[in-house]
């Protein structure tokens, strides 16, 4: 067990802190950097002692472990989440205001470390937290992005991308163990030399070496002795400065030799559900996958000393296909290193690796070029094609003579890599993410596959660290839980059921409404000071922040809001409720459209600020740098959660969780999770449009002709008609050819076939608003029946039905 924390042993050890590393004895000359600093190296200790308590009793009880392999882990601040799952905020505080210092001052000096773009990567930082909450030995493993996802500022009306600096300050939280480095070997050339006893040994010549060195950066969980980590591995060049070339005088080319490999780990690919076939990208995966799996086994040689048991004590999860070469990679080291046959090394890594599918967009699907693949890694190229000989033999005695069959399901196709047949062929468990997205896996992406395996397949839908986006968020909603259901919600999520008995509450509900216009209070005065953007917290908060991408609809919404606000130039005294729309978003630099989005909004936000008596019914902010801090201080402001991508394209997300554990109610499509909270919250509580996605499909297959709608519905005309001539950009006028010609440049998804339901729907929501004790029951119900989507649910059903791990 770990000492207990006082005020006292904090206090002392942020005065340690700064007397060792920053010189200085006495707490009022340091300055708030320092403090800050110190106040972190001191959580960091309570932290690793902790975790390697955690560690001991693991070994002891040779318990199972996971780790969960991701490209991606968007973490966000750390320091107010460590304090809170430590229960230290009160003692901190009071420490700090006899210094004179208020601790959110040091919250806000914290960086995000946003090693991810959006729902995965938030999905994978969640479910850390998630599992360090509930007391399972897990690792989660990725890069160690020298610059995190960009940082977005509006320039002259459109995103501009800056450099993402955040190790400065947010890295005081990793760990370097340069202890435990290790070589990740790519190109050159593999020989094969057979011995007598019938074994091949492989020797390598040639390679390019490139040293990962593991940062750790440790996870804690609420209200307990668990702590995990993630590994983060940086790059590092193995090549030594080359003294003959500065000899020669050719300083610089022996710099730039050096820094080549560390290219690695510098920059996260911006790109969301969407892949690019480029070479860094292949190797940033070989990278994390091959140093992570010589961590996994020197732990478990550690502990085990052989690797016989392997399967038995050991869950690797591969998060989308990203990581997907720790199949092949397995498959080398046990044969090559550890002398396994290729049936028994099989069999380990068939029954240790585990697959999450996140997306079924074409656009997302990973396939590597095989020319690509065999110049990088060779070996793995030789390993991925006898994993795939083997299958389509398997394939062809269940199947005989269907060719087309399996070519479809083949790893190797027309000379592409296809990492999603690879990894749902090669793991012991497959699963969507919401109900509706592993419905479309198995009969349309994975049908083959689920025909051939069915056992393979399951649901876990996705969930959220609710006590970040709720309980450390939204303090003043949390409070009233407290005092209406009692505090066992904040462990137990279930339990926020129980404040469904208080919908008819007159006095509750009339606190949630005050709640929330406190909450807006606060973000509008924040806004203000930030950019100067006025919002008035008077009207409906009408929020749909996530990344840009044309098929989560940003557009649509911009359509019904062109189209109210040509009715109210043409009307300005027009009975509306007072709305104001905000929208966040990070669109990828090099995707066209999303960006001219951007720019859209805030053209439209700009062309409503030049009419005063206009902008108070109808408001729109654009607020930049959407990032997991941006939408901690948001979403608890959230009356009305836009949800409102094409059916069947948004495998579940998650930020539509967060909005409703804050009390917005859904306006959406019957896509991804957006089904499940409506079969929690029932019809009355949710406002659902749109085609369904067999609708949809069916749609798009007999040929979608956006001219009928547009010539159809008057308002869809006059906000397209605005769109094209109303701003004095030639930029939207292609928006608007997009929107309705059947051309190359066509909307795949399928705006104008949901707007008339939308604004419909929307419009009904509005009138539902003006009386406030009803929409805040709609609240509350959504509050109440949110607890499903914790990820504390999701956690555990990975541990029963795809890990096999137990709590420690
Ligand atoms: C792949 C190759 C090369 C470069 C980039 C990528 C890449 C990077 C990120 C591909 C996809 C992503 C991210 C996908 C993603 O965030 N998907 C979301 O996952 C969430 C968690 O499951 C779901 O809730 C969302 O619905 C889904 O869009």
């Amino acid at each position: 067990m770990s000492n207990e924390i006082t005020k006292n042993s904090i206090e002392n050890a942020v005065s340690q802190k700064l007397i060792r590393y920053f010189g200085i004895s006495d707490f009022e000359e340091a300055s708030k950097e320092e403090i800050y600093m110190s106040l972190i190296l001191s959580i960091k200790d309570i932290l690793n002692e902790r975790r390697s308590n955690f560690n001991r009793a693991v070994k002891k009880k040779r318990a199972k472990r996971v780790y969960y392999l991701c490209m991606e882990f968007l973490i966000g601040k750390s320091l107010k989440n460590n304090i809170c799952n430590l229960g230290i905020e009160d003692t901190v505080k009071e420490i700090l205001t006899e210094k004179g210092i208020k601790l959110e001052d040091l919250y806000e000096f914290e960086p995000d470390a946003a090693l991810g773009n959006g729902g995965l990567g938030r999905l994978g930082a969640c479910y850390m937290d998630a599992l360090s909450s509930g007391n399972y030995p897990a690792t989660g493993f990725s890069i160690l992005y020298e610059y995190g996802l960009f940082k977005q500022k509006i320039v002259l009306g459109e995103q501009a991308e800056l450099p993402d600096e955040w190790m400065t300050y947010g890295g005081v939280w990793l760990t370097a163990r340069t202890d435990r480095a290790y070589t990740v070997r790519f190109g050159g050339k593999v020989k094969e030399f057979w011995r007598e006893d019938g074994k091949c040994d492989i020797v390598y010549e040639d390679c390019e070496e490139v040293e990962a060195v593991p940062y750790d950066y440790t996870v804690s969980g609420y209200n307990t002795e668990c702590v995990n980590s993630i590994r983060l591995w940086k790059a590092v060049s193995k090549r030594d400065f080359n003294m003959s070339l500065v000899s020669q005088g050719q300083y610089v080319r022996a710099l730039e030799e050096k820094g080549n490999s560390e290219i690695i780990s510098k920059v996260l690919y911006p790109s969301d559900n969407h892949t690019e076939g480029k070479l860094l990208r292949l190797t940033q995966q070989y990278f994390l996958v091959s140093a992570s799996l010589q961590s996994i086994i020197f732990d478990h040689l550690k502990v085990y000393g052989s690797l016989e048991n392997f399967a038995d004590k050991v869950a690797i999860h591969i998060n989308d296909t990203h990581p997907a070469l720790i199949i092949p990679e397995m498959m080398r080291v046990l044969i090559d290193n550890y002398g396994y046959t290729w049936e028994d090394a099989w069999r380990i890594v068939s029954k240790t690796v585990s697959y999450t599918n996140h997306t079924v967009m074409s656009e997302a699907l990973e396939c590597w070029s095989e020319d690509i693949f065999k110049i990088r890694l060779p070996r793995l190229y030789t390993i991925v094609s006898e994993i795939n000989r083997r299958l389509c033999k398997n394939l062809w005695a269940s199947y005989p003579g269907d060719w087309e069959k399996i070519s479809r399901m083949s790893i190797i196709n027309s000379g592409s890599i296809r990492m999603a047949q690879l990894c749902v062929s090669s793991s012991c468990k497959i699963n969507g993410v919401s109900e509706l997205h592993t419905e479309i896996l198995k009969k349309n992406l994975f049908y083959d596959y689920y025909k051939y395996t069915p056992e393979k397949f399951i649901n876990i839908t996705n969930g959220i660290a609710y006590r970040r986006w709720l309980c450390f968020s939204n303090p003043r909603l949390s409070e009233l839980l407290d005092l209406v259901i009692g505090n066992s919600y904040r462990t137990d999520a279930s339990k926020l059921t129980e404040f469904k008995n208080y919908e008819n509450d007159k006095s509750v509900l009339l606190k949630l409404a005050d709640i929330k216009y406190n909450n807006k209070t606060e973000f509008s005065n924040w806004l203000k000071s930030k950019t100067g953007q006025i919002l008035d917290p008077n009207t409906v908060f009408d929020i749909q922040v996530k990344r840009m991408h044309e098929y989560k609809r940003q557009l649509l919404n911009i359509l019904n809001i062109i189209s109210t606000y040509v009715d109210l130039l043409n009307t300005p005294n027009m009975d509306i409720v007072p709305q104001t729309y905000i929208f966040a978003a990070k669109a990828p630099p090099n995707y066209y459209m999303a960006k001219q989005l951007i720019k859209l909004i805030v053209a439209i936000e700009n062309e409503i600020n030049k009419h005063p008596i206009i902008k108070e019914q109808l408001n729109v902010v654009f607020v930049e740098n959407y990032n997991v801090s941006v939408a901690e201080k948001l979403i608890p402001c959230c009356e009305i959660s836009e949800q409102i991508s094409l059916a069947g394209k948004e495998a579940s997300g998650t930020g539509n969780m967060k909005q409703m554990i804050n009390g917005g109610v859904t306006i959406g499509t019957l896509d991804g999770a957006n089904v499940e909270i409506k079969n929690e919250v029932g019809e009355d509580n949710i406002y659902i449009f749109g085609h369904t996605a067999k609708e949809a499909e069916e749609l798009w297959r007999q040929g979608y002709n956006s001219i009928l709608y547009y010539n159809k519905c008057y308002k869809l005309k006059n906000a397209i008609d605005f769109l094209a001539s109303g701003f004095n950009d030639v930029g939207f006028v292609k928006i608007a050819d997009y929107l309705i010609s059947g051309g190359n440049i066509s909307d795949p998804y399928m705006c104008l076939a949901d707007f008339d339901s939308y604004y419909k729907i929307h419009h009904n929501m509005l009138n539902d608003y003006r009386d406030t004790l009803k929409w805040q029951k709609k609240s509350l119900n959504n509050i109440a029946k949110a607890g499903i989507f914790s990820a504390d649910r999701s956690i555990s059903e990975y541990a029963n039905k795809v890990w096999g791990l137990l709590k420690v």
